[in-house]
């Protein structure tokens, strides 16, 4: 039996902690979530207590103590294989894999330049050369996923995935700095995610904490 306790930095800022979140409450697996805020004196001190790289999010199962976003996807997965947290389909799980994979080490003009801000919509921003590549790129990725994988429900490859919790902080970026021009599939998909339930209960934590409320 699992007692999964998932490490988090601020709602607001914190994009890789939304990725296993959101992985989380989507396929209803209990867990407790711990927040560590970020950008303090005592923060380095109080994640090094949890997790070794001294960065979160880190997930902790008795024993097992999973750093990285992309290390505790796999772990979830593995855990808990009905949850379905990959595609069932070969071909779509190694499209699905290489799309998170793509996210997880990519997308650095993006990152820098538009960083999360979850609470944060339609605020004014630029757009220079790099930031545009990363998200005609993000967009075509999301495309093709749809189009041959995505048959078989709303999400990239239909059914929702770890794919998707990899681009959920994307989702944020595109409504903060934007909203973002998207073709319409890619916009649609955007648009979908955001509206998710435990989407917007992650931004109303992230607004709460911007207003001092938390
Ligand atoms: N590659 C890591 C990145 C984790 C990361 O950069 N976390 C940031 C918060 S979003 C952090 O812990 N920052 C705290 C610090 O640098 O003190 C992952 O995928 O989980």
């Amino acid at each position: 039996m699992s007692n999964l306790t998932l490490f988090i930095g601020d709602k607001n800022l914190s994009s890789w902690s939304l990725r296993p979140w959101l992985m989380l409450k989507q396929t209803g697996i209990p867990f407790t979530e711990k927040l560590i805020p970020l950008d303090k004196p005592e923060t380095k001190g109080a994640i090094l207590e949890r997790s070794p790289s001294g960065l979160v999010p880190c997930l902790v199962d008795g024993p097992a103590v999973v750093w990285d976003s992309l290390a505790i996807a796999e772990y979830l997965a593995e855990t808990f294989p009905d949850a379905g947290l990959w595609p069932d389909d070969r071909l779509a799980r190694a499209h699905a894999r290489s799309s998170a994979a793509e996210m997880h080490s990519g997308f650095g003009e993006l990152r820098k330049v538009w960083p999360m801000n979850f609470s944060r919509v339609g605020m004014r921003h630029l757009c220079p050369t790099g930031v545009r590549r990363d998200v005609e790129r993000i967009a075509a990725i999301w495309m093709e996923a749809r189009k041959r994988f995505g048959a078989g429900g709303p999400f990239l490859y239909g059914r929702f995935s770890i794919a998707d919790a990899m681009y959920a902080p994307v989702v944020s970026r595109f409504m903060t700095y934007g909203p973002v021009d998207l073709p319409a599939e890619a916009a649609q998909y955007r648009d979908m995610m955001f509206d998710l339930p435990a989407m917007q209960e992650w931004g109303e934590a992230a607004a709460d904490e911007v207003s001092g409320k938390n």
